[in-house]
């Protein structure tokens, strides 16, 4: 009995046609249902080339140098993950195994893309969210809001790909679920973005004493000047991440978010203050200078 239990469940027997299709057709009539059947790869390939139009859209709109570094960053992870052994696969392959501990270049390229999604992710993320709250216009919604939704896609299917390589090839549900509502969710923050910033759009700030700009991981200028009293110095970020106008000294910490323009007003008795970027890392790339109250 049991014999011939195995022999009709398994698919290379050459026994009865109907009991043969009777047991391959579970799995593929799954399929069938579906309107598109994709896999976590096709989700994570597919992530990783709309965030590389993006980035090079920034790259050729904005003249953004993260963008383009990201977009190199991006380039390696796909091509580990996809060339799996072919064309410049060997290559990738001995660099990946001399680096990774003998791990396939296809999971080191899944972690790459998994990492820089990751980060990229938590800033775009945060980014749209501030600036749809505070009612922020066009660019300053769809950039970080179409970047954040590729890369919460990509994210959630590099880790599917690390850690369940095997299900990984197959369609299935969940993948399709998954990126349609995170599609639908998005459409919808954009939307309602959209339809905010165009409300918002004749929201003026009060005239600023300074102006400033960052562009470029750099502020437009280094040597700010003001008049005591009331201080009110307006950032315009220009840059894919999030800046900060800080100045320890007067408890002063405005957190501007990419493509947006924020304002702060403090009082400033007459002296030489320094202000920073207190992002991690940026103070060290330049972002510094002083402000001269008078
Ligand atoms: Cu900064």
């Amino acid at each position: 009995m049991v014999w011939a239990h195995n022999t009709i469940r398994n698919p290379l027997c050459v026994g009865d046609g109907s009991n043969m299709r009777a047991a391959q057709t579970v799995p593929v009539q799954e399929f069938e249902t579906l309107p598109f059947a994709w896999s976590w790869r096709d989700v994570l390939r597919a992530a990783a080339l709309g965030e590389l139009l993006l980035l090079w859209l920034t790259i050729v709109q904005l003249r953004d140098l993260l963008a383009a570094a990201l977009a190199i960053i991006l380039l390696v992870g796909l091509a580990l993950f996809l060339l799996r052994g072919k064309l410049f696969g060997f290559v990738f392959q001995m660099i990946a195994r001399v680096i990774m501990w003998r791990i396939p270049e296809e999971r080191v390229g899944a972690l790459i893309l998994g990492f820089l999604f990751a980060d990229i992710g938590f800033y775009t993320v945060t980014g749209a969210a501030s600036n749809v709250l505070s009612g922020a216009t066009g660019a300053a919604i769809l950039l970080p809001a179409s970047l954040a939704t590729f890369a919460v896609l990509g994210l959630v299917a590099a880790v599917m790909c690390v850690f369940q390589e095997r299900d990984s090839y197959i369609p299935n549900r969940a993948a399709v679920n998954f990126v349609t509502s995170v599609l639908l969710v998005s459409s919808i923050v954009m939307g309602i973005g959209l339809l905010r910033g165009n409300a918002a759009a004749a929201r003026v700030l009060p005239p600023s004493d300074v102006k400033l700009v960052t562009e470029n991981m750099g502020y437009s200028q280094t040597a700010l000047k003001a008049q005591a009293g009331m201080v009110r110095v307006e950032l315009d970020n220009h840059d894919l991440f999030w800046h900060t106008f800080t100045i320890e000294q007067l408890g002063v910490n405005m957190q501007v978010p990419m493509q947006a323009t924020q304002q702060i007003a403090f009082e400033a008795a007459p002296g030489v203050y320094t202000f920073h970027c207190a992002i991690p890392g940026h103070e060290m790339l330049g972002m510094a200078g002083t402000l001269t109250v008078k």
